[in-house]
Formats: structure tokens, sequence, C-alpha cells
């Protein structure tokens, strides 16, 4: 996206300056972000309104957590934003959509694909350090910034509910999809059981933990930081566990086409586990260790469920670039969960 996109007002109040470089980055779905290039580098988010309608809530969260971490674990690396001239953490534009400013945090490389076990481990070990250094806040200072985020029975409600409206027309090009996501409905009532038995205990998880979204070491396969912290609220270690086993076990992305190519490579799932619980199994209970391999499964039903549900209502959601992609994605997923139950 070119430079005109990032309004001058936007710029000037964060201080940077209008001839600075400026080059897309990131492989998000929902927010546009920016590499700015001035005297020092900076990442330059415009943040999705639309999806995101409580920023402050980010904010204020983020800042809870950040306060609290930086008081408990001074050593620990969490990304927080630069303020503006007026000391805003978001500045709007003309249009009403807020802006933040990070610090580039340098000599640091995003993943798509795991490629090796050490990888896999030290992702995982990443996520769960941070909620196990969160593992003392008080939950009630935290608001969703999303509401039922990952509830997995209102997601399979509003599938329904996107189904009842599509065209007979959209029905049809999704038949085999709709067919093959009923198949797994029993999934619903397995989370629905763990949720309300108190099983799982409240933690503030991340929530988005897709491989992309943790910065590893340019030179070695070391976390370094988490990002992409829109979604840090209360929640379920299911949901941070999930992300990561749907997103790194197979060697190809929620994006291919070719779902031949999907796989369970089990030596990078024992390494998530063991990197998981190599920082949060002294918090957790036994009840959420024997809850460990429905996480995988619910975490890519719950994404076969969002994508079929957004291509059903018009691609309105997720970001695609070619028409049928929520339709590749949803088939991915539901792939991905048939070998993951054979698996797991
Ligand atoms: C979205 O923005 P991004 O790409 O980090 C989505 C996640 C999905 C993910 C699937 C707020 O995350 O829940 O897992 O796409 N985030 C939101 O790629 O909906
Ligand atoms: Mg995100």
């Amino acid at each position: 996206m070119a430079i005109a996109s990032i309004p001058a007002r936007v710029l000037q109040n964060f201080n940077l300056k209008e001839d600075s470089l400026v080059a897309p980055i990131g492989s998000g779905h929902i927010h546009q972000t920016f590499l700015i290039s001035d005297t020092e580098k900076y990442v330059l988010q415009r943040v999705n309104s639309n999806v995101f309608t409580k920023p402050e809530v980010i904010a204020t969260n983020n800042r809870t957590a950040a306060n609290y971490l930086a008081k408990n674990f001074p050593a620990y690396l969490f990304p927080t934003t630069i303020a503006s001239q007026s000391g805003a953490e978001l500045v709007y534009d003309d249009q009403g959509f807020p802006w933040r400013l990070y610090p580039l945090i340098e000599n640091t490389i995003t993943v798509d694909f795991v490629t090796s076990t050490t990888e896999a481990y030290e992702a995982a070990a990443g996520f769960g350090r941070l909620t196990k250094n969160l593992n003392e806040i008080d939950c009630s200072l935290f608001q969703p910034t999303l509401d039922r985020f990952h509830d997995l029975d209102w997601r399979y409600q509003q599938f329904e509910t996107e189904l009842a409206q599509a065209s007979e027309q959209v029905r049809k090009e999704v038949a085999d999809e709709i067919d093959q996501v009923k198949l797994y409905k029993y999934l619903v009532a397995e989370y629905n059981q763990l949720i309300e038995s108190g099983a799982l205990k409240e933690r503030i998880t991340h929530n988005d933990t897709k491989i992309n979204n943790i910065l590893f070491d340019k030179d070695s396969p070391k976390a370094v930081c988490i990002i992409d912290l829109d979604t840090l609220m209360p929640g379920y270690f299911i949901y941070d566990l999930g992300d990561l086993v749907r997103t790194c076990v197979s060697p190809v992305s929620e994006e291919e086409a070719d779902i031949s190519k999907i796989e369970f490579r089990r030596p990078i799932y024992d390494a998530l586990l063991t990197g998981y619980l190599s920082e949060m199994k002294a918090t957790m209970t036994q009840e959420e260790l024997l809850a460990i391999p429905f996480a995988g499964k619910m975490m890519t039903y719950i994404m076969a469920l969002r994508f079929l549900a957004d291509y059903l209502r018009g691609n309105t959601y997720y970001h695609i670039s070619y028409a049928d992609q929520n339709k590749v994605r949803a088939r991915n997923q539901l792939h991905l969960l048939k070998i993951l139950s054979q698996a797991i």
C-alpha cells in the first residue's frame, strides 16, 4: 500500500516525518500494518475497528499487563505502544480508524511454517511464558476485547445463522463443507461440558497464538517476543495451546488449497506440548492436563466454522484476495481436523 494511505495527521501526531519510508509488513487478516523507517524503525498499525469495536479496551488490557509485567518480570519483553504527541496510545484518522505505533523489535523474524521441533518448542514455550507470567494477575482487571471470541457453542450458532440466511446458490457451493462441519458437532458438546464443569482455570491468554504472532531471533530459533496482543484477555489454556497445534503441526498453512499436503507431524506436536508445559505445567490442574488432547481439535474446528460462516455471509470478516479463499480455508481446516481426530 502506498504512503498516501497513511493520513498525514497520523504521521504528524506520532512525530513521524511525512517522507519516511513506508512498507507493508506482516500477514495478519485483520489490520493494516506498515514498517516505517524514520530516524528509527517503527511498526505503525491501523486497527480494524469494524472488527475491534472497542480499541480502547485493547489499550487498557495491554497497559494493565505491561505494568504488571514490568513490576514483576522486569526482564520480560512485552511490546508496548509509543504515545502520540498528546500522550494518546491511539490516534484516530478522519474515517474514525485508530492507529497505533510500536518500536520495531530489531533482528527478529516471523515464520509462517514451523520447520523444526526446536521452533515448535520455542514458540509454545514463548506463549506459555506469557500466561505463566500473568498467572497471579487479577483476571477481572481485563475486559474481553471481542465478546465470546473462542466460545465454540456461540461460533456454531453463528454458523447456523449464516447458513439459514445464505442463498441456495451459496449453500450449494459449500455443500460438502457444510456436511463435514456438522459431523463434528459433538466437539461443541465436549466444549460445553468442559467449560460448565469448571475444569479449566480462567487465565489471561493471548488467544491468537498462530505461529506468525511470535518474533524469533533472526539467527537462532529463539522466541524473542510475542506480538499481536489485541486479544490478550481472559480465556482458557486450550485456546492458546490449541491454536499452536492448529498452526504448527502441519507443514502447510491454513491457506493451502491442496489438502493432500496437510499432515500431522507427531514430533512437532510433541515439541509443542513439551514447550508449552515447560512453562505452564506447574500452574495447571490435573483436569487441565487431561484436556490437552481436546485443544488442537477445538481450535481447528472453530476456525473451520468461522471461515465457513464468513463464506456464507459473503466474506465480510476475513481479508480475502480471491473469491473462494474462505472456502479453501474452511476445507483446509476440516481436513486438518480429520487428521487430528485420528492422531490425538
Ligand atoms: C485472525 O489477524 P490475525 O491474522 O492475527 C483472527 C484469528 C484467526 C486468524 C486465522 C481478531 O487473526 O482469530 O485465528 O485470523 N483474529 C481475529 O488466520 O478474528
Ligand atoms: Mg490478530
